[in-house]
């Protein structure tokens, strides 16, 4: 092969600039452009074609990670399908989304609910049998968003491929309200969802949390066996007090069982490495928290067997897509992450 990895990407390479097919890659990559339920802010559909073109910058040689190519990686084209039932789910949600959630006894919200929630459970199975796909040839899935409710299907097949599996949830926000202005399939519920439908996922432990309601810390403190929260407001405090993060990473790498899924939502960041988020809340992990969490749930020696990658939204037309550009080299970690032993 003559590829050189520290040349510029070649035109009509793949995604990193790589030249590998599906059959050569170990790691499978699904961009999902799907943002149905987006509360506040749409156009996470965007970001998988924004990390893509984004992805192009990236330099091949990572410090932690060493040659993260190598193992091969591999990005699906985008299915127009699911774009078009992103855009007719998200219209179907709309007057439900302006009134402020849907109203009790409203016929027409009860309607869009819905048409919403098959659209959603049309996805889920699309995302599911591609995943399972994925696991069948023996490679890694990793799915790029797209909004958070998108990896429900992924990781049904890696719970079920993978029984005992725990999953690593970087994110603002905890995600484990039972439904969302009336969606069922919300991306606040995706976590709900993992936790009351799916048996195989035996732990979520989240990091950077800062924005949640009452329930949801409810609902952790009643699964307080399945669920580990790190508030985002205790990590910045130990790190004021001079505490040591390497520390941190280390009992919460410990809270995991050996075999990781890791859902790494942006808004976990601090929201000026991802201004065009859905839904951005100031605090947050700066990029090297959460590069270093990733290195040393590698050096670990657990066992990465998926991740996913939501809510990167790239900027209006005319602005640098900045988002894109820190979506693209977090995801580049999160396949040094999953890197062969
Ligand atoms: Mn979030």
């Amino acid at each position: 092969m003559s590829f050189d990895a520290d040349a510029a990407a070649a035109p009509g390479s793949g995604i990193f600039g790589l030249p590998f097919t599906r059959e050569q890659a170990r790691v499978v990559l699904l961009p999902v452009a799907f943002d149905a339920t987006t509360s506040y802010r749409p156009g996470t559909a965007d970001g998988p074609g924004a990390v893509r073109r984004a992805s192009m910058q990236v330099d091949l040689y990572d410090r932690a990670f060493g040659r993260v190519y190598e193992q091969g990686i591999y990005m699906e084209e985008e299915d127009p399908a699911v774009r078009q039932l992103s855009k007719d789910a998200a219209e179907a949600a709309r007057p439900v989304i302006e009134t402020g959630g849907a109203e009790p006894d409203n016929l027409r919200h009860e309607k869009a609910l819905t048409i919403v929630a098959k659209a959603c459970e049309r996805l889920n199975e699309f995302v599911y049998d591609h995943t399972r796909g994925v696991l069948e040839d023996g490679k890694i899935p990793g799915l790029v968003g797209g909004e958070h409710s998108v990896p429900f299907g992924a990781i049904r097949a890696i719970a079920e491929a993978h029984p005992g599996v725990g999953i690593l949830h970087i994110d603002a926000h905890m995600d484990l309200r039972e439904a969302f202005e009336g969606f069922m399939w919300s991306h606040a519920s995706i976590m709900h969802n993992v936790i009351t439908r799916i048996e195989g996922v035996a732990k979520l432990v989240q990091v950077g949390i800062r924005d949640f309601g009452e329930r949801e810390l409810a609902m952790a403190k009643e699964h307080k066996d399945r669920i580990k929260v790190y508030f985002d407001e205790d990590i910045a405090w130990e790190r004021e007090r001079g505490g040591d993060y390497a520390d941190l990473c280390r009992k919460i790498i410990r809270k995991l069982p050996e075999k990781v899924y890791i859902s790494f939502d942006i808004d976990g960041l601090d929201p000026k490495l991802c201004p065009h988020t859905g839904t951005p809340v100031p605090g947050g992990l700066s990029f090297h928290q959460a590069a270093w969490l990733l290195e040393m749930l590698r050096e670990s020696g657990k066992q990465v067997v998926g991740f996913d990658l939501v809510e990167v939204a790239p900027g209006p037309d005319n602005e640098p897509e900045w988002d894109a550009n820190v979506g693209a080299r977090v995801l580049y970690k999160l396949c040094g992450a999953a890197g062969p032993e």
